[in-house]
This record gives structure tokens, sequence and C-alpha cells, in this order.
């Protein structure tokens, strides 16, 4: 801060840095006072300054005294009890670890999957508002969201809400189930019952695809097999869908294994080698339930979405 009287501009004696004012000049009082005052501002950051040093060496000794005492208490320690001690901390440590481990496996989220056509989008609608909502589908964009399931919101208490993905089956929006599976506390795979076997290549090959990816067979995700549109007299049975999936998977696996041993996108072989394939050999949990997302039959698929997601 620079005082200068009002009317009257810097002088031109003080304006160089450094130099102090001649006596005679006008502003001799004032520059004096400032310079008094910077030197005090200047001594008081050097006594600050020698302030920290001292605290510095205070702390330095101190923590050399304490150091020496660390050490001479683990050397007077029998190493027996030293290495319990290490033991105990080195347990703790990992035991929360694992803890953390597996807090952060337990997700809310539970992809719906299946052919387009299959009745995710009419599912999805399902659990969340309990009606079908014929005629708003649409299978390109991914319907998401986080809910309590409609036949839950009676219910008194705190109810924890899924996080339901419809994700659609057309295969170049594939890629982003991958992404996805990482997340998922549980997979359902969709299979129209009624319209199941021109279908049936088809769906085996993206339950392959899904039955043989990493993180579903590392993170053990279980999938539930739906066999949906059983409202309609023409629906084939949970049991045939599955032994005609088996048997389809079966010749895929023979072939896949045929052309690359080492295939790159299938990072893990499905089943038993020499034996038929049959889901009770997949490492996930596989079960098999029905459903008609058109009548809201779904009570089977919100059984498994709470198994997997606790209330
Ligand atoms: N009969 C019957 N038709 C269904 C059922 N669920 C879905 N659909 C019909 O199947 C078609 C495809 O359904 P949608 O939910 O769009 O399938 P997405 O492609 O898998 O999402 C629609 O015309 C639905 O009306 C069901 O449970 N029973
Ligand atoms: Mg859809």
């Amino acid at each position: 801060m620079i005082l200068v009287p009002l009317g009257s501009r810097r002088d031109p004696e003080t304006s160089s840095k450094g130099k102090l004012p001649k006596p005679e000049s006008p502003l001799f009082p004032f520059l004096r006072c400032q310079k008094a005052e910077s030197d005090q501002g200047f001594y008081s950051v050097g006594f600050v300054k020698a302030m920290d040093k001292e605290k510095m060496e205070e702390l330095k000794i101190q923590l050399r005294q304490l150091f020496n005492e660390a050490q001479g208490f683990v050397e007077k320690t029998p190493p027996t009890q030293l290495y319990g001690a290490i033991g105990v901390v080195l347990f703790t440590v990992f035991f929360f670890l694992i803890i953390r481990l597996f807090k952060r496996r337990s997700s809310n989220t539970i992809l719906l999957t299946g052919l387009s056509g299959s009745g995710k989008t009419v599912l999805f609608y399902q659990l969340r508002d309990g009606s079908s909502h014929q005629g708003s589908v649409t299978s390109m964009e991914p319907n998401e969201g986080t809910f309590v399931l409609h036949s839950e919101t009676s219910k008194k208490g705190k109810i924890k809400p899924v996080h339901i993905v419809d994700v659609p089956g057309h295969s170049r929006l594939r890629p982003k189930l991958d992404e996805l599976l990482t997340q998922a506390a549980g997979v359902v795979f969709v299979v129209d019952a009624v319209e199941f076997l021109p279908n049936l290549r088809a769906a085996s090959e993206y339950l392959y695809d899904i039955l043989t990816k990493a993180s579903v067979v590392n993170k053990k995700i279980p999938l539930l097999l739906l066999c949906n549109k059983v409202d309609k007299v023409t629906a084939h049975t949970k049991d045939f869908v599955r032994r005609q999936l088996e048997k389809e998977i079966d010749k895929l696996r023979a072939s896949r294994n045929a052309v690359s041993s080492a295939d790159i996108t299938n990072e893990h072989t499905l089943g038993v080698p020499g034996e038929a394939f049959a889901f009770s050999q997949c490492q996930n949990k596989v079960t098999v339930a029905e459903a008609s997302g058109l009548t809201g039959d779904i009570s089977q698929l919100e059984q498994f979405i709470r198994e997997y997601v606790k209330a």
C-alpha cells in the first residue's frame, strides 16, 4: 500500500523501487512509515521461519526418540510375540479387503436378454408398472430403470429397488451386453416358447455366448431361462425348451471347439468334455421358469430377481 495525498501524483523520486526518499520530499514521513511497516513484515516472516525451523527440529527429535523406543521395544519383545502381532495385523487387513470385495459384488442389476420379439420389453413394463404397455414398445433402445417392483409397492417398510436393464436382442447392440454383464447380479434369458423352434439356432448361439463369457463364469452370475408367452396353448413346455437348447448348445460346442481351440470371444468352454451338454454342468446356476408378460403372470421371474437382489 502506498499513501499518496489526494491531488498529488506519485513522487518521481520515490517511484523507483528500493530507493529511500529524500528528507526534503513531501512524501518522506509517509514513506518512512511504510518502510517501517514492511520492515516489520520482513521481521515477522523471518520470525515465523525461525519458529518453523525450531518446530521442525523439535519434531525431528521427537520422531527420533519414538523410533529409538520402538527399536528398543522390538529388540526386547520375543520374536514369537512379534510375529504373532504382525500376523494379527496382516489378518485384519486381509479380512477388511475381503469384506470390501464382497460388498462391491452385491449389485442390484438384473439383465433381461434374449432374441428380439421374445417379450423382454413387455416383461420390463410388467415389472415396473404392472401393465404390458402394448403399442408403445420399441426394441432399439435399452429400457433401463431402478425401481421397486410393481407387485411390491403395496408392501410396507423400505424395499431395495432393483436396477433392471432390458438389453435389445439385436446383434448390433450386443457389445453393450459385455459391459453390462460385469455389473449384473443376475441374467434373465427370455425365450419365446411359442415361436421357439424356428428361433432355436439363434437363441442357442446367443445363450452360448452369454454362458461362455468370462464375467459370467468367473463371477458365477446366475441365469434364469424364462420361457415366455405361456398364455398361448401352442407354447412349448419349459422342459422341452430346456432339452432342445441343451442339444443345440451341445452341437454348437462341438463345432466351435473344432474351428478354434483358442477362440478369443469365448474365454471359457462349456460343460464337461466327453459328456452331452446339460445346464447343470455350468459353473453358474442355471434355472428354468415360465412366464407370460402379456397377462402379467411373472411371479417366477420376480422370485428369481428377489433371490439375487434382496429386498
Ligand atoms: N401371447 C403373448 N405375446 C407376448 C407376450 N409377451 C410379449 N408378447 C408379444 O411379443 C411381441 C414382442 O414383445 P416385446 O416385448 O417387444 O419383445 P422384445 O423384442 O423382446 O422386447 C409383442 O407383439 C408382444 O405383444 C406374452 O407373454 N404372450
Ligand atoms: Mg424390446
